[in-house]
């Protein structure tokens, strides 16, 4: 007898001290299965949510917005509906519905403000929101823009997982007690990843992909490097032969519709696509279908002839051809690795160079990049370069406008110098998904580089002042395409890039990596497979989606 109690009491008094224990361990750490990670998670009760019934589960407004606006909502709600509720389920029975479990039926979004151009303000679209769960059957989420909304959705669909409960299997919402607040919004405005459909080609379906695989991380811009010197992929209607020429087969070639469904696509899901044509070097593919406006370095790669006429006609007419079909302000026009020994090669080039005076290739350098930007005003352009335009170059001479994104992409430190320059500046130093980590290459398996991206931290790099971070406005990775194309994108960039957009949307103290940031990006790593993407996992562990 004294032995069973004794028994019970220690039994007891274990089961009081594991569920202390698990108490403390979630105040002192309650990161939860959202990547990524929301701003604030506020709990304040013990109750759980399940849906009531997937099929019937639906959206309201608290106040009608505009026609387009709604039609994306729609949309995205439907999509939204498809990668949830993934599996038909049926109806929870009423018995499940009790004070503890709250089965709710209905989404209401209250929409502050009509914002459906995201042209005029690129990066800076106010994306907040906030998901409020009360115990009721409703669920409420409020934005002051529809670009907030999506993100919300992208959030709900994360936080539901299918369970059993009483032996029935029902979509609820694991891990999570109500009511329930989350309060979110991104630390980094522009939060990109750059596709080389150069060296590669990438089909449009892909490419929808790839923007949809961007907005289940909740990225904003997709840098399309569309024209580099391997091939010339899109058609300009101007100047057929650059694509008739420069492409790798008439199969691999974006007609304008291509692109403009691509930017529509992109934009309804609170994408903007960035085009970049680089110039004046990675241009050889342009000299296929134009040979006179490549300077001749025989031994050399050519870069752009910037003496000719001809060069800027034609630059004119890419120019036009992205304002039309852009639905932003930006273009990236390059300006990256120039090898102006070619110049020095090209006897009409030092001809010229002499008539005008100019005695080095840096000076000709600067009246290139004079010209471009002219052209650039001419059709109301912003532009986006990499980093040696303004830090490699006589900005007495080149004189960038203000309003020029500037990437720092050779390493970090070049940051803090484009920002005292007063320039708004990208990073992706750090974040370029070609290159394997060097501090990994002796492990004895493969050891996958998230977690260098991951411990990238833009405000650590140097001692910003409040004014200096407003100029930090984001960051990229980079998938240059030597080595990748429609077949292994996925598995190169994905798990990787999640942990680039988790360092730009969530806070800056959101930089442990444990075994729950490794549970976490696995958990989310699979609920991308479930929708299609073909993403590897970073750690041991199990994923139903892998195996359907
Ligand atoms: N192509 C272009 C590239 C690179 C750049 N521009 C590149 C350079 C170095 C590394 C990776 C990529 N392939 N157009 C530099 C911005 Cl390590």
């Amino acid at each position: 007898m004294r032995l069973i109690l004794s028994l019970v009491l220690l039994l007891a008094v274990t089961v009081f001290a594991r569920s202390r224990r698990s108490q403390l361990r979630r105040t002192l750490d309650n990161r939860v299965n959202i990547w990524p990670h929301p701003s604030a998670v506020e709990t304040l009760g013990n109750s759980a949510a399940v849906v009531k019934d997937n099929a019937s589960f639906k959206i309201t407004l608290k106040v009608p917005i505009s026609p387009t606006e709604d039609d994306i909502l729609q949309d995205a709600f439907n999509r939204f509906k498809e990668i949830t509720f993934y599996e038909k389920l049926e109806a929870v029975p009423q018995t499940i519905c009790q004070r503890d479990v709250v089965c709710v039926e209905s989404v209401v979004f209250d929409i502050k403000s009509s914002a459906p151009s995201l042209s005029d303000s690129l990066g800076s679209h106010n994306e907040s929101y906030s998901i409020t769960i009360k115990e009721e059957n409703t669920i409420y989420v409020s934005a002051p823009t529809i670009w907030g909304g999506l993100h919300a959705l992208e959030t709900l669909s994360q936080m539901i997982q299918i369970e059993s409960r009483s032996e029935v299997q029902v979509y609820s919402f694991v891990g999570f007690t109500i009511p329930l607040k989350i309060v979110d919004s991104p630390r980094f405005s522009w939060r990109g990843l750059l596709v080389d459909t150069s060296r590669h080609y990438i089909s449009v379906p892909k490419m929808r992909q790839i923007i949809d695989s961007l907005t289940y991380i909740k990225m904003n811009v997709l840098h399309w490097h569309i024209v580099d010197s391997d091939s010339f992929p899109v058609f300009i209607p101007d100047y057929p032969e650059l694509s008739g020429k420069g492409a790798y087969s008439t199969k691999a070639i974006y007609t304008q519709q291509d692109v403009e469904s691509l930017v529509d696509y992109a934009y309804r899901r609170g994408v903007n696509i960035v085009f970049e044509f680089d110039m004046p070097g990675h241009t050889v593919s342009w000299g296929a279908g134009i040979p006179e406006i490549m300077a001749k370095c025989p031994s050399l790669e050519p870069i752009m002839n910037p003496t000719v006429d001809k060069t800027y006609e034609v630059i004119d007419a890419v120019f036009a051809y992205v304002k039309k079909v852009t639905k932003n302000s930006y273009i990236h026009i390059g300006g990256d690795e120039i090898a102006t020994q070619c110049w020095k090669a090209d006897k009409q080039i030092q001809q010229w160079m002499k008539q005008k005076g100019y005695s080095s290739v840096d000076e000709l350098l600067s009246y290139f990049e004079r010209r471009v930007l002219d052209l650039l005003k001419k059709h109301s352009l912003s532009a986006n370069v990499w980093e040696e335009v303004l830090l490699n170059y006589n900005q007495s001479v080149v004189q960038l406008p203000k309003d020029t994104v500037v990437t720092a992409w050779t390493t970090i430190d070049k940051l803090p110098k484009i920002i005292k320059a007063g320039y708004p500046s990208i990073l992706s130093a750090g974040w370029y998904l070609d290159q394997q980590n060097p501090n990994n290459v002796h492990h004895y398996s493969w050891v996958d580089t998230w977690i260098s991206f991951y411990n990238i931290e833009p405000y650590s790099i140097a001692n910003f002042t409040q004014e200096e971070k407003k100029l930090l406005i984001g960051g990229e990775a980079c998938m240059w395409g030597e080595a990748v194309d429609d077949i292994n994108f996925d598995s190169r960039v994905f798990p990787r890039v999640l942990a680039v957009a988790e360092r730009l949307w969530s806070k800056e103290e959101m930089k442990q990596v444990d075994g729950i940031t490794r549970n976490r990006i696995n958990h989310h790593r699979c609920n991308m497979v479930r929708r299609g993407v073909q993403a590897g996992p970073v750690s041991s562990g199990y994923c139903d989606a892998s195996y359907t």
